[in-house]
């Protein structure tokens, strides 16, 4: 009897690349789509790492599968735009061995900077897009994924979101079974995307799309269950459950393949059913083809755009009733902030006691946009921090950005900031950016990379060194310093931010939550000495709090002993004291 296992969605993806005979993975981390990596890490037959951006991890994939053998990428849905340069044109290559990525999208936005939605992007590369709606299936459509890739010769992208990648369900374990390496042949016209052969390529990703349009009635995972023919959904993904539970009895065409859509079958459905609904979450890819075709459907007229569908949610909306029978849960209030010990505090104390203004990026750190360090005014996506500051400096001078810095983590500096900085080197910027190094990618759950000396599975690695990096490509002024060196940070920011030198400045410090982290101390308040000025309250240290008659204290169980509130107390009624 075959074993059974209750797995998360991002494990049994991991299982199926396993069970599909991958051979090599690269990934970029991002949530939700980051545990697939780290699962799949664990199975010594495939190769997996750790990219520096998305793009990386699609051509290292893409050129495993010219080579011969299956492969894949892993990333966030905003991922797949850093990777989209590759995404487009390999529409047109195709592929040699199986391709697939995976993308994991956010509606709700959990964790994330936007919600868009990655069959769009399918729709508008001609690409086919494959989406399971719980662990068993991602396990199963990931193998067929693959199928498809090898049989229609194209990449196929595999979407997950939020709620798929983070639910468990049962999942029926198979045999790994990896196919033959296929062998390589030159190509000029396939695989050499200059314009004579692009032309041609053209021709066939068009033709190609229309063939799988015409075969997409009859893939397996596009499934019709007639029952009460009154009323019926066209769905897929996680939404198909909330359609199963609000209305069992209803018919539905749950479909596997969101691109290209099975157009006969769809046709026949909406001809059976008398009211049919797509229930899609966020935008009305599904509905507007449809529409597009003359059928008559209900869609986002009824339905948002915007988040996580629920099975209340469909029936509030058809059939106006609540029967929602859980009190609502109410989930303590927990405003976003840094951790206790966090480095980054540190740096930000600084540039709010400096009144600086930073172009922030993505990490842990933009939380050094919100109350009390108010210090970020601007994040759009992973590098733009330094690349925004620049703008800011060529459309101002010089003098407009002394009180602004750019602030970017390590992994984000490798990811996509070092290109910028290189610009700001060629185009003779002035500015101070810093790096806040705390030796991880810490809002993704510490994953190593190109600078920590580790690889994905752990191995011991090179270590790019990030001072040696800025040098080498010509940055000026490029100076290390202890995150939590307060004063040494006030004189070195102040410097640069008034000097006419490009200047990077690394401030490192590990992450607080590493193993191995815990300073061997724990701050105390002397309360006698305490003159309630409030000080210290503005590093906005979760650990700290007000005594009813204002004076200040410190929970000795959240600090981690960095000390930083003794910098802020000029009373001097905080100390350290060993653990
Ligand atoms: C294009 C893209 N890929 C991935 C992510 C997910 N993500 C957000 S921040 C981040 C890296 C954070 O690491 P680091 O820059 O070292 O800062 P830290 O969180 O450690 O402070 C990642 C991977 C994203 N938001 N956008």
């Amino acid at each position: 009897m075959s074993e059974k296992r209750i797995m998360l969605g991002n494990d049994a993806i991991a299982r199926g690349a396993y069970e599909a005979g991958v051979k090599v993975s690269s990934s970029y981390p991002g949530t939700p789509s980051t545990e697939i990596s780290e699962f799949l890490a664990k199975y010594e037959e495939v190769y997996t790492e750790w990219a520096p951006n998305e793009k990386v991890a699609l051509e290292v994939a893409a050129g495993a599968s010219i080579s011969g053998v299956r492969s894949m990428a892993c990333m966030k849905h905003v991922g797949l735009n850093v990777a989209s340069d590759p995404l487009y044109t390999l529409a047109y290559t195709g592929i040699n061995a199986g391709l697939v990525i995976v993308v994991a999208d956010d509606p709700g936005i959990a964790s994330s900077q936007n919600e868009q939605d990655t069959r769009m992007i399918a729709r508008s590369a001609h690409l086919p897009l494959v989406e399971p709606s719980d662990s068993n299936e991602a396990k199963e459509y990931f193998k067929y994924a693959f199928d498809l890739s090898e049989k229609y010769d194209t990449p196929v992208i595999f979407r997950t979101t939020t709620k798929l990648s983070h639910s468990q369900s049962i999942v029926e374990l198979g045999e790994r079974v990896v196919p033959e390496d296929k062998t390589y042949e030159r190509s000029m016209t396939k695989y050499v995307m200059m314009p004579a052969s692009a032309i041609g390529r053209h021709k066939v990703v068009e033709a190609r799309e229309i063939q799988m349009e015409k075969d997409a009635s009859t893939f397996p995972i596009n499934k019709v269950e007639y029952n009460d023919k009154k009323i019926g959904f066209i769905t897929s993904g996680v939404p198909y459950q909330y359609v199963k539970e609000a209305f069992p009895n209803a018919s539905v065409l749950k479909l596997g393949v969101i691109n290209p859509l099975p157009k006969a079958m769809i046709e026949d459905f909406v001809k059976e059913v008398e009211t049919v609904y797509i229930i899609e979450e966020l935008e009305p890819v599904i509905e507007e083809q449809v529409r597009s075709w003359g059928l008559n459907v209900k869609g986002k007229e009824c339905f948002t755009k915007q988040g996580e569908y629920s099975a209340n949610m469909l029936k509030k909306v058809i059939n106006g009733t609540d029967d929602c029978v859980f009190e609502k849960a109410v989930s303590p209030a927990r405003p976003p902030i840094l951790c206790p010990g966090c480095p980054h505090r540190s740096v930000f104390s600084v540039l709010n006691k400096l009144k600086i203004h930073a172009s922030g990026d993505i990490g842990c750190y933009t939380l050094g946009a919100v109350a009390p360090l108010n210090v970020i005014d601007t994040t759009i996506c992973m590098g733009s921090s330094i690349s925004l500051l620049h703008g800011m400096e060529k459309a101002k001078g010089k003098e407009y950005i002394k009180n602004w810095v750019a602030t970017i983590g390590d992994s984000t500096f490798l990811h996509t900031g070092v290109n910028s900085l290189i610009n700001m080197v060629y185009n003779k910027s002035s500015a101070t950016v810093m790096i806040l190094d705390n030796r991880t990618t810490g809002m993704t759950g510490h994953q190593e990379h190109a600078a920590t000396g580790k690889t994905l599975k752990g191995e011991d690695t090179y270590a790019i060194d990030l001072a040696e990096l800025c040098r080498s490509i010509g940055v000026p002024n490029v100076i290390e310093i202890n995150a939590f060196d307060v004063q040494g940070l006030e004189k070195t920011v102040k410097e640069s931010v008034n000097s006419d030198t490009l200047t990077v400045i690394i401030a490192k410090a590990p992450c607080a939550l590493l193993k191995g982290q815990k300073f061997p101390y724990v701050c105390k308040v002397d309360s006698e000495k305490c003159k309630k000025c409030g000080m210290c309250m503005k590093i906005g240290c979760p650990a700290m709090t007000r005594n009813e008659d204002g004076t200040v204290k410190i929970d000795e169980t959240m600090c981690n002993g960095c000390g930083l509130c003794t910098n802020y107390c000029k009373f001097g009624a905080i100390s350290k004291e060993e653990r």
